[in-house]
């Protein structure tokens, strides 16, 4: 099982530690392409050593490679949006996982969208809970 992690880089880092566990959950049941989107060390600069098209090219290839995406989408990201229209457009299962925040709307273009499994969850055991009722990831 590839599972393809989404998380916001340039959109923003405050959630770095939730996608941290977020990952180390889903290695549970397959291997993460994405580890990286966790890494405490990666702010909204990036990965250092390769190039924007490096990094695109890779990501999308990692896309296409991948058995289910997931993404955490609390923190809007045009990257993962991106990624998760591509994953649609690829036929790949796309779940996303939601903290609900005062002030914050997730796009109409997910809500609206009857493709993407959208899970609100409130902590990480929530998080953990609903990962493990997702038979994609079977
Ligand atoms: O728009 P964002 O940067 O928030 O997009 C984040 C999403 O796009 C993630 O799910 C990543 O898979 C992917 N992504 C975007 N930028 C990068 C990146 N650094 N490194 C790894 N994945 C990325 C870019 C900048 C660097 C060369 C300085």
């Amino acid at each position: 099982m590839k599972i393809y992690f989404a998380g916001s880089i340039r959109g923003g880092r405050d959630d770095r530690e939730i996608y941290f566990s977020i990952i180390k959950e889903l290695g549970k049941y397959g291997t993460v392409l994405t580890e990286h989107i966790g890494a405490i060390d990666l702010d909204a600069a990036g990965e250092r050593g390769m190039t924007d098209m490096q990094i695109f090219e890779r990501d999308m290839a990692w896309v296409r490679e991948s058995d289910v995406v997931v993404a955490e989408v609390t923190t809007a990201s045009l990257g993962v949006g991106y990624e998760l229209g591509q994953a649609q457009a690829m036929g790949k299962p796309v779940i996303c996982l939601y903290r609900k925040m005062e002030g914050k709307l997730l796009s109409a273009m997910f809500t609206g969208n009857s493709y993407m499994q959208i899970f609100q969850y409130m902590n990480l055991e929530d998080a953990a809970k609903i990962v493990a009722d997702r038979k994609e990831l079977r």
